[in-house]
């Protein structure tokens, strides 16, 4: 067994919006890893660059010429000092020379052909024998805001969060139940609905969000009476895409409302405690972290959780665990590059008590890793739709997982604060 690299392959292949993306192959002596990059359409401003000026085409141009003679005839489970060379060739802030996706798929690649190597699946390799809690899946059900095309909510996902599961084929399966009888409510609400779904699998109507609220919060309700065990409701507001600096307001287009922060801290509040929402992502824009605080000072039971504000960066986060400006945190690699600055994010997280939450992007691949992250980093929630090829992907994989867990597979701890 060796884990020594022998070859690295990158090439262009589409994501499920039809959009090119990278994927690496990473080959040892004795393993192989494939990984391909997610791209977001709701982005904060501080991620990092996804692909140099060329696109793709440059990307892999970068990665013949600079990053795999580097690479080549390193140790893949030298992982560290891999994502350190990433950084080094880059030798900027931002990735903006090989491309922050470059880097994501090299490194996630990497990871998995370490794994293989040793003969583990990658969870393993990661996260050792401690790593047996699968997280609960947090399921975007009914889509709006970027995330869609003409009439539909301001708020960009209205999600379920199973968190009272036993198991996390029930969890998922929950979801789909949500996913199905939010169908049907929306079919008899509007004669129209011809079934349109977004680009992560979830609904798309002509609703306003009180609208959306009211179906999701009776169609979690009615599921949680069914199977025995408490689904709860979600919003990614996604703040930062109605924010408008000019006015400096949050402007919500299809209902045609202006709201100053402080209004928009007391209309978050109030969707909180009427629809009892357990997860809040997003409620301000991304620079607004007093705001965030505020919130998350006023609300019980509740994951405040930071996704553009933080970009799973750890300056970003120390601000906000300073601040006291959430409760939870989105964790997406593609956002800071690597698995290495992915992790440091991560256990900053959980030593400050945050709920790291790990996400798929709105533009993904059947790329199935996060899945394995989940278990071995041990976040406790995964953010990956409820249906639709690239998410399921996703889910199918942690149901691998579980069965291959046996009796040691154990529901995260969560308790929703
Ligand atoms: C989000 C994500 C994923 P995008 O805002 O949380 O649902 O969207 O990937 O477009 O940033
Ligand atoms: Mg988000």
């Amino acid at each position: 067994m060796s884990t020594v690299i022998e070859d690295m392959i990158a090439r262009k292949v589409f994501n499920s919006r039809g959009d090119e993306t990278i994927e690496v192959d990473v080959i040892t002596s004795s393993g192989f890893g494939r990984a391909s990059a997610p791209a977001g359409k709701s982005r904060g401003k501080a991620e990092v660059v996804y692909y140099p000026h060329g696109g793709v085409d440059e990307a892999i141009k970068k990665f013949e010429e600079l990053i795999a003679p580097e690479l080549i005839g390193l140790n893949a489970d030298f992982q560290e000092e891999i994502d350190k060379a990433l950084h080094e060739i880059d030798n900027t802030t931002d990735f903006r020379v090989i491309g922050g996706n470059t880097a994501f798929a090299i490194s996630v690649a990497n990871a998995e052909a370490a794994a293989n190597s040793y003969g583990l699946p990658l969870f393993q390799y990661l996260g050792g024998y401690a790593a047996h809690e699968l997280p609960y899946p947090l399921g975007n059900v009914i889509s709006g805001g970027k995330h869609t095309h003409g009439k539909s909510p301001d708020i960009q996902e209205f999600l379920a969060l199973p968190y009272e599961a036993d198991s996390f084929l029930e969890a998922a399966a929950a979801n789909i139940k949500i996913h199905k009888k939010v169908k049907d409510a929306l079919k008899k609400k509007d004669k129209l609905f011809n079934g349109g779904k977004s680009d992560e699998g979830a609904w798309t109507a002509n609703l306003t969000d009180t609208e959306a609220l009211e179906i999701m919060a009776n169609a979690c309700e009615e599921v949680s009476n069914e199977v025995g065990f408490k689904c709860g409701l979600g919003v990614d507001v996604a703040s930062s895409s109605l924010w408008n600096t000019e006015k400096e307001k949050y402007v919500y287009q299809r209902e045609g409302k202006e709201l100053e922060s402080g209004e928009q801290l007391e209309f978050i509040k109030q969707i909180i405690e009427k629809y009892h929402l357990v997860y809040v992502e997003d409620p301000f824009h991304e620079e607004d972290y007093e705001s965030f605080a505020e919130l998350t000072r006023k609300v019980k039971n509740c994951l405040i959780c930071g996704d553009d504000i933080f970009v799973t960066n750890t300056e970003r986060l120390a601000q906000g665990i300073k601040m006291q400006a959430a409760n939870a945190i989105i964790i997406k690699l593609n956002q800071v590059g690597t698995l290495t600055d992915a992790l440091e994010t991560i256990e900053a997280a959980k030593r400050a008590g945050y709920i790291p939450v790990i996400s798929h992007r709105s533009g993904d691949t059947c790329d199935w890793h996060i899945a394995h992250l989940a278990v071995a980093f041990k976040c406790p929630i995964i953010k990956t739709g409820v249906v639709e090829g690239a998410r399921i992907a996703k889910i199918n994989e942690l149901l691998r997982i579980e069965e291959f867990l046996g009796d040691r597979a154990k529901m995260a701890e969560l308790q929703i604060l």
